[in-house]
């Protein structure tokens, strides 16, 4: 079964929006197999942003993640890593559609509140830098035979 993982950033943990994500990923159908809380240390926020090393805004970037606790997730269901980056919205908040987190509850690209992989590979890779193995649970779901056909 596909993964993704998830970061609800320093933002949306400090605006009490921790329950409103896990929520709206649990209302959508996906399971959830890994969660903690983690208080960001450079070397990780220089690993996970690493793609985004020579950007402007890099080190307000690093700065940002590491100044307040994460909430670190990895969801599990069919087709969850495209569908994540549907329920996250644009990565600026003002382009974001309403009914989105970052379209609802956003408005500046600097505090755009969660994160989502962008694709299956960069999933597994995030998975790995973010979580031990051992702290992932498999799990069945019992309604999943009401969410599959
Ligand atoms: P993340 O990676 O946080 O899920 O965001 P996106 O995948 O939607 O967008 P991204 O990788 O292009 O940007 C990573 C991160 O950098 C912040 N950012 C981005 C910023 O502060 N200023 C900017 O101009 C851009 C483009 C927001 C998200």
């Amino acid at each position: 079964m596909e993964r993704t993982f998830i970061a609800i950033k320093p933002d949306g943990v400090q605006r009490k929006l921790v329950g409103e994500v896990i929520r709206r990923f649990e209302a959508k159908g996906f399971t959830l197999i890994g969660l903690k809380l983690v208080k960001v240390s450079q070397t990780l926020a220089e690993n996970h942003y690493a793609i985004h090393r020579d950007r402007p805004f890099f080190n307000s970037l690093i700065t940002f993640i590491t100044s307040s606790p994460v909430v670190a997730m990895v969801w599990e269901g069919e087709g969850v890593v495209a569908a994540a980056r549907k329920i996250i919205g644009a990565t600026n908040p003002l382009n974001a559609e309403l009914g989105t987190i970052r379209g609802d509850f956003g408005v500046s690209v600097g505090r755009n509140l969660i994160h989502g992989s962008d694709a299956i590979p960069t999933a597994q890779q995030e998975i790995s830098l973010w979580f031990q193995e051992e702290e992932l649970v498999n799990w069945q779901p019992s309604l999943t035979s009401w969410l599959y056909e």
